[in-house]
């Protein structure tokens, strides 16, 4: 025993090494648990994967199929259903000017053309990452009408923070008067 212990008496240096053993005990406590923690979330997302993935090719994506230019901006389906489509490139929304009619169920589907972007709408709940060679797709309702920011919100590169876009959600009477069979809809001034 050392002799700081001992002017100390004994019965201190005792408290503290039981206060020092309760402290070890909790500090292993927290680290098990963290660690089953991470067992049970890894097991969890292998046995769950996600419910779809889509995937497209990257180096074909403004040739041909759903992506080309001419087929990017908002659409309105023969079943009356509104559709998004939008690609992310360092460091631009295409397109810059997304129109959105209010009160509707309207789906967006985008990817990205080089590296990890994303992008949330305002204050609503619409909120995606957009990754290379998968399609990204969620279904939202804007409540109110008027213009909205939509900035990247994944960390691309030098130009991160110059990226966003803006959504214009106009009365659905005004925005369905505008959109016409097969026409893809932007407010980018032309
Ligand atoms: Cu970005």
């Amino acid at each position: 025993m050392s002799t700081a212990a001992t002017a100390a008496g004994p019965d201190s240096h005792a408290i503290a090494i039981a206060a020092e053993r309760r402290w070890a005990w909790v500090v292993i406590a927290i680290m098990a648990l963290l660690v089953v923690m991470m067992i049970f979330t890894g097991l969890h997302w292998s046995a769950m994967p996600p419910s779809r993935v889509e995937t497209v090719d990257v180096k074909t994506l403004h040739l041909k199929g759903e992506f080309v230019e001419s087929n990017l901006g908002t659409s309105v389906g023969a079943d009356g259903k509104v559709t998004v489509r939008l690609i992310a490139q360092q460091y631009s929304f295409q397109p810059q000017c997304i129109v959105v009619p209010a009160g509707v169920p309207v789906t967006f589907r985008g990817t990205s053309t080089d590296t990890i972007h994303g992008f949330v709408v305002g204050t609503t709940n619409a909120n995606t990452m957009l990754i290379p060679a998968f399609v990204s797709t969620f279904t939202t309702t804007f409540p109110k009408t008027g213009e909205q920011l939509m900035p990247c919100h994944e960390y691309c590169g030098t130009g991160h923070e110059a990226m966003w876009a803006r959504v214009q959600v106009l009365p659905a009477a005004e925005f369905m008067a505008k959109a016409k069979p097969g026409e893809r809809l932007s407010c980018v001034p032309r």
